[in-house]
């Protein structure tokens, strides 16, 4: 598949052993290689999701589904390669839960909870 035509693929696919697609990562801006990978389950249900966001080529963006829904996105601020940004949604897709990294050790030190 190549959407804009620029000779290079748009969407590249993974299967596992099974021939069953595990992964597939996308050129979602148009900069020449893949920035959006998708996780796949046994189904071939989307369950995770990858973005690089700063286009230096490692995802720093992490966004994880339960049955389609957008469950829980970490984020990867100062891009060290660890998520230092959590945010956890409802069922509504609503953000409830969001913790931050200040000091950038891997834990949280902020968390801002919201009713719902
Ligand atoms: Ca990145
Ligand atoms: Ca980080
Ligand atoms: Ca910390």
């Amino acid at each position: 598949m190549d959407d804009n035509a620029d000779g290079k693929p748009d969407l590249i696919e993974h299967y596992g052993a099974q021939g069953k697609l595990v992964k597939s990562c996308e050129d979602s801006d148009n900069k020449g290689w893949p920035d959006l990978c998708w996780i796949y389950d046994d189904h071939e249900e989307a369950v995770q999701a990858e973005q690089d966001t700063n286009h230096d080529q490692k995802p720093d963006t992490w966004f994880y589904y339960r049955a389609g829904q957008l469950v829980r996105v970490e984020q990867d601020t100062n891009f060290d390669g660890k998520p230092d940004l959590w945010e956890e949604y409802n069922n509504d897709e609503i953000l409830v839960k969001r913790e931050k990294d200040l000091d950038f050790d891997g834990k949280p030190d902020v968390t801002e909870q919201k009713e719902g």
